[in-house]
């Protein structure tokens, strides 16, 4: 089974953004997935580097059009591994290997009858460098760049798109799922309910030299356009190359919805006219945008990937990348929603998760996972394996249909699952009971599997933390696999685990995720114990949000692991740069501790100072906006969300709240 996937070839007008980031991101998780599924998988990606866009690039920076591309594509090609992208190969427009098989291509739609010499006037835009009909500009300028086109009359080649409209209807209609989603589909269906113009493919070299030389007249270069959508196949080494036989058959290229038009008209028709089969599927996005307006250098709002990966981690961006967009609808970035992410889903979901099976497995397994009979011998075991192979079915389903976020949802669905599991099965409690010990290990064993496969899971988003935790678990990552039954084998002939440190230390740790977690009746019972020490995020349920006061039951001994103290406020400040942090310097009577304290949008750091308040003096420390957190105020939220410190009165600081 093959695969080959292509993300576009990016302008090398502009340094690589999150936008550029986005869809090779998303083209890096779906050959992961194909190559974790059993695919012979291949990922293109690459830049485009000719025509007017970047020649006045050039200029604007004082270098010839060669410097300036060799540059800013060097930006592109150093950027990716960054992102641990793993791309086979990485194609330039002006590389020799792509203007051979430009020149080829042309020859071929040539001799089949479609190009002809003409003279054409109309409105052109130099932005999106392409002519514009009268009735596509919005009040007279172009819909992209609010310019006014100018309007150009030259002589120049045309290809006869027309031609093969009704075919191109046809097929569309044909093969449902050729550009996915479905919206896009018809918004092409909608275009082409008007008459197809023949596309001008051609630039005079008296107006433009850097392009491709048209092989049959030396006066002119090839249209930016033309020349870029052949790097699909260029890349591969059509005709005779044999990557092209393996891979063109199985093709799918990812856009936004910005470049629908080229790869769902000009470039079908062009392959149409060529005799080359169609690609398979066309995957469209929609746009990141920030604050609401599409990302733009001109606006100034443009988010650097590197950045943000450097900054939260690159799996963690690519985690939110995927989990955040709905494939195919514009969703809007937030560095404060990734922040919320992070939390809630890696450091609260899957970071818990992590600690407390591995800190229950050195505690009451003796640092083995259990693999014996036990783990096999339990009535609920088929349900249980049920469940997996359910969790593995959405999974491929969403991948399949190019559904990141539902992937990933799927996978998050099933860690929320193993955390209920430890809940309600209180391994603890088994742990006391001799009689219990079948059902500890299987639910030992339970979440040792369930690690490992949620893992491997998301291994397509997050390479670098899955075969980190196959490695803590005692597996060989480079034998990963999503097989349960291959899973349970290998865990039995593993090394024995280690915990380590945590995966995903909170950046944040008051208010949102914690809200999350107390919302979901997931975090009472002490969701958190890095490393096997105590510690007690359930607390932070009290100031996680309104809720019902419901939730799963929490045990006397669950509860008593919770350190409550009074402490007295004795100096407050703001954090700097955040709306929200207040850092208090705490006196606990014989100790004082620093906490930093989602309470800024309600108190000023002067009311603070004097009070007294009660704390969680066991929680594991927690870095926010690089400050050492050392426990947690406690706080009640009314159901409008307003938040009020518990005061214990006049409880002499160091008092134990029970
Ligand atoms: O169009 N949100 O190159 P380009 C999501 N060279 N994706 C975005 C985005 C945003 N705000 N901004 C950019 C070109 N992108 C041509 C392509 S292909 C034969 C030639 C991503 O540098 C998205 O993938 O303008 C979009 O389609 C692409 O960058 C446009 O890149």
């Amino acid at each position: 089974m093959n695969y080959y996937v292509t993300t576009p070839i990016y302008y090398v007008n502009a340094k690589p953004h999150l936008g550029h980031a986005y869809t090779t991101i998303v083209n890096d998780v779906l050959a992961r997935f194909h190559r974790l599924d059993g695919y012979d998988s291949y990922f293109l990606t690459g830049t485009d580097e000719h025509g007017d866009k970047i020649v006045r690039a050039a200029q604007a920076e004082g270098r010839t059009p060669r410097e300036y591309v060799d540059q800013i594509s060097s930006l592109f090609k150093a950027a990716w591994p960054g992102l641990a992208i793993s791309n086979d190969d990485f194609i330039r427009t002006t590389e020799e290997r792509h203007k051979t098989v430009v020149s080829r291509f042309m020859d071929l739609v040539n001799r089949n009858g479609d190009i002809y010499f003409g003279e054409y006037g109309g409105h052109y835009c130099f932005g999106c460098e392409r002519f514009y009909t009268e009735k596509e500009l919005v009040d007279g300028l172009c819909p992209d760049h609010q310019v006014k086109p100018e309007y150009v009359s030259e002589k120049n080649y045309f290809f006869r798109m027309g031609n093969y409209q009704d075919w191109l209807i046809d097929y569309v209609k044909a093969n449902p799922d050729f550009i996915r989603p479905e919206r896009y589909k018809n918004e092409v269906l909608g275009f082409l309910k008007d008459p197809l113009e023949d596309l001008c493919i051609s630039r005079p070299k008296s107006r433009l030299t850097w392009g491709i030389d048209i092989p049959f007249d030396d006066d002119f270069v090839t249209y930016v356009w033309f020349d870029a959508l052949i790097n699909y196949i260029s890349a591969l080494g059509w005709p005779d190359g044999e990557l092209y036989h393996k891979y063109w058959p199985v093709a799918q290229h990812t856009i936004a919805k910005d470049i629908l038009k080229p790869h769902a008209i000009y470039w079908p028709t062009m392959l149409k006219s060529a005799g080359l089969p169609i690609y398979r599927h066309l995957n469209v996005h929609g746009y990141w945008q920030i604050g609401f307006s599409k990302m733009s250098k001109s606006v100034g709002n443009v988010v650097e990937a590197l950045t943000m990966a450097d900054k939260y981690g690159t799996d963690a961006f690519r985690y939110f990348l995927a989990r955040e967009m709905t494939f195919g609808l514009d969703s809007e970035f937030s560095e404060d929603r990734l922040v919320e992410r992070f939390d809630s889903d890696l450091a609260n979901d899957l970071g818990n998760l992590w600690q407390r099976s591995l800190a229950m497995i050195k505690k009451f397994s003796g640092g083995l996972i259990p693999t014996g009979p036990e783990a096999e011998g339990q009535p609920d075991e088929p349900e249980w394996r049920g469940r997996a192979e359910d969790l593995i079915s959405a999974w491929r389903l969403a991948f399949d249909s190019v559904n990141p976020r539902g992937a990933m949802t799927a996978v998050w669905e099933y860690v929320g699952l193993l955390n209920k599991t430890i809940d309600s099965e209180a391994p603890w409690a088994l742990a006391r009971d001799p009689e219990k010990a079948p059902r500890l290990a299987a639910v030992l064993a339970r979440l040792a599997e369930g690690l490992a496969l949620v893992s491997a899971l998301f291994w397509p988003v997050m390479p670098a933390t899955a075969e980190a935790m196959w490695t803590r678990l005692g597996l060989d990552p480079a034998a990963m696999s999503t097989d349960p039954k291959t899973i349970r084998e290998k865990l039995a002939s593993g090394r024995p685990p280690t915990v380590g440190e945590a995966f995903f230390p909170r950046i944040d740790a008051e208010g949102k995720a914690a809200g999350k977690a107390a919302g979901q009746g997931q975090a009472p019972g002490g969701t958190k114990a890095p490393g096997g020490t105590k510690a007690a995020e359930g607390a932070q349920a009290a100031e996680g949000g309104p809720g019902d006061g419901g939730g799963e039951p929490v045990g006397i001994d669950e509860f008593r692991r919770l350190d409550l103290r009074v402490a007295k406020v004795e100096a407050a400040e703001r954090v700097p740069k955040s709306e929200k942090l207040i850092k208090l310097s705490l006196s606990l009577g014989q100790s004082q501790r620093t906490v930093v304290a989602g309470i800024g949008k309600r108190y000023r750091p002067e009311e603070l100072v004097g009070r007294t308040v009660v704390i969680v003096a066991n929680l594991a420390p927690a870095k926010l906006m690089g400050l050492k957190s050392q426990g947690m105020v406690l706080a009640a939220t009314d159901p409008d969300g307003r938040l009020e410190l518990l005061s214990p009165g006049d409880a002499a600081p160091g008092s134990k709240v029970s």
